[in-house]
């Protein structure tokens, strides 16, 4: 005799199912699913050094253009963080979800590269990756040369700063990220938001794009956000907790 179901459970029990009929699965992370890695989310209060900044505020082109040195070091001081840190339990559910069904496209709003040392493939980077650094003219192939300490280092090619390769408040998403995106979107059976607050777009609206074309929503989330009165099934819990539930309860009966 199964116990009843406890109330928390029965949004779990029901996402479960979801997965297991699903055909194709797209998820959507933020900065949520890498704070129990010890990263500090986006809009969590910075520390340190870095506690007067916001970095909606920093993190743009205008602010690069300003101070490039300062927006520099902001992220040499982002790229040592990383450094430190490694993928937790909901990255590795990930990558086993996408082992386990028919087909899981992950999109991320992180720039931290978790999700690909964690093992999920063909990651869509929607904000770019903080570990690569480009030059500013987007169209010239030139590197970062390790012996160059200048703050910001210049292309080696045509001399202007180099920069990190994500995308800034302001700037398009990679037409390649996006047009992978929208293609996936419009297939799902299930969307899965995950440990993003859902403000910053078009990444906040794929939600609604995946729902326009029958897609079940899911939000996995401790707290609510302008997602959750919209989704089907809403689970308010840390990701690292309740990926791994997701992934017992695919194998009960
Ligand atoms: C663009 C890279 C065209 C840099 C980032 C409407 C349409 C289009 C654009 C706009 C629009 N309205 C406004 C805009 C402009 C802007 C925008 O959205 N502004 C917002 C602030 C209103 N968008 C853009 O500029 C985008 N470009 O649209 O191009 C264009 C061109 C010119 C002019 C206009 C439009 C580009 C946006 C990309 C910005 N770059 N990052 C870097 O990292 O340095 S965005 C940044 O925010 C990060 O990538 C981050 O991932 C992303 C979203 O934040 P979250 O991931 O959600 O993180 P946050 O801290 O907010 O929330 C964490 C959540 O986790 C919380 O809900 C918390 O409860 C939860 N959580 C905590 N612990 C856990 C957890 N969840 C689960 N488990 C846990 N344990």
């Amino acid at each position: 005799m199964l116990r009843p179901m406890r109330e928390s459970e029965q949004p779990l029990r029901q996402l479960a199912d979801s997965v297991r009929d699903a055909g194709h699965i797209v998820v959507l992370t933020g900065a949520g699913i890498s704070a129990e890695s010890g990263l500090a989310t986006f809009r969590d209060p910075q520390d340190g050094l870095w506690s007067a900044h916001r970095p909606e505020d920093l993190a743009t082109p205008e602010a690069f253009a300003r101070d490039p040195q300062m927006v520099w070091r902001w992220y040499e001081w982002r790229r040592a963080r990383l450094r430190s840190v490694a993928p937790n339990p909901g990255h590795y559910a990930l990558a086993e979800l996408q082992q386990r069904v028919p087909s899981l496209t992950l999109i991320t709003q992180n720039v931290d590269g978790l999700h690909q040392q964690a093992g999920s493939r063909d990651v869509i980077e929607f904000h770019g990756n903080i570990t690569r650094t480009v030059c500013s003219n987007r169209s010239c192939p030139g590197q970062w040369h390790a012996g160059d300490q200048r703050e910001p280092p210049h292309c080696p090619v045509c001399d202007a700063f180099l920069r990190p390769d994500v995308v800034w408040f302001g700037e398009s998403i990679p037409v390649a990220a996006m047009q992978a995106s929208l293609a996936a979107l419009a297939a799902c059976d299930v969307f899965m938001s995950i440990g993003t607050s859902s403000v910053v777009y078009p990444a906040a609206g794929m939600a609604q794009q995946a729902a326009a074309n029958g897609a079940e929503i899911v939000e996995i989330n401790p707290n609510a956000t302008p997602l959750s009165s919209a989704a089907d099934i809403v689970i308010p819990g840390p990701s690292g907790e309740v990926l791994p539930a997701v992934i017992k309860q695919l194998d009960l009966p």
